[in-house]
């Protein structure tokens, strides 16, 4: 299969064209103002999932957006229950910063024949999570100790395992509502140290942090908690990353 949103985030990732995904916890789902807000945000691309979905549908929640807006829908499962062919991609995470191996390699091996036989493209990604200054769900539904914060060391070493492994993007994520965003420095020598398109989340609620973290080699940056606390403020920072023009 063509990969096409690999590809998209690839060619923009190669002109220095930064993107914004916008994660959407179907927990807090609103059919009716949802798919307005993200239409109105101009975010480049939708992730859907969450560590823990309670009571909302992840499969209702991808058709919803799927039938109000055109930007790619990729799943970001935080387990096999988290599985839908209605998107148009999903990111196959292997948590390569803990050590349970259920979310290495154990839940993948359950999910393969779903995966094989759906229309999904399928993005490996190496997921790491760094510490944000609180434990976050995903740290502790995943049972794993996140990277500490100050140690970019190991986060480069990590990242770069993953893509020795042949995982095709990083992701290093603070987790949802992190009380401080991945550091500059960790953004940086990872970025130099790898060649795979490097997404950073967790934390971001000012055009400053996420302007600072593109600067720094994030090629997809990804807003959570701010689009449903603050719509227009998800613009403005969508607007600020979309400003960068950097030469690659
Ligand atoms: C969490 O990176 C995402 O996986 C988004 O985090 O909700 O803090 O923006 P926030």
């Amino acid at each position: 299969m063509n990969p096409v949103v690999l590809n998209l985030i690839r060619s923009a990732a190669g002109r220095g064209r930064k993107l914004v995904a916008l994660l959407i916890d179907p927990d807090s789902f609103s059919p009716d103002t949802t798919p307005p807000m993200i239409g109105e945000s101009g975010a480049d691309l939708i992730f859907v999932g969450g560590s823990l979905i309670s009571k909302g549908d992840l499969e209702e929640t991808v058709l919803a957006i799927r039938s109000a807006i055109d930007t790619p829908v990729i799943l970001f499962p935080g387990s096999i229950l988290q599985i839908t062919p209605h998107a148009h991609a999903i990111l196959n995470l292997s948590l390569i910063s803990g050590r349970n191996p259920e979310f290495l390699i154990g839940q993948h091996v359950i999910a393969a024949p779903l995966l094989k036989a759906s229309k999904l493209e399928i993005i490996p990604t190496g997921y790491m999570l760094i510490e944000s200054g609180k434990q976050t769900t995903a740290s502790y539904i995943s049972g794993t100790v996140p990277i500490p914060h100050d140690k970019s060391d190991i986060a480069v070493c990590t990242a770069m395992a993953g893509e020795m492994l042949g995982l095709s993007m990083i992701y290093l994520d603070g987790g949802s509502g992190a009380q401080h965003p991945i550091s500059e420095n960790m953004v940086q020598e990872v970025k130099k140290n790898t060649t795979v398109p490097l997404i950073v989340g967790g934390g971001i609620r000012t055009c400053e942090c996420a302007q600072r973290l593109a600067t720094a080699g994030a090629d997809i940056l990804v807003i959570g908690n701010v689009l449903q606390e603050n719509p227009s403020l998800a613009r403005k920072i969508v607007q600020a990353i979309h400003s960068i023009h950097l030469q690659v």
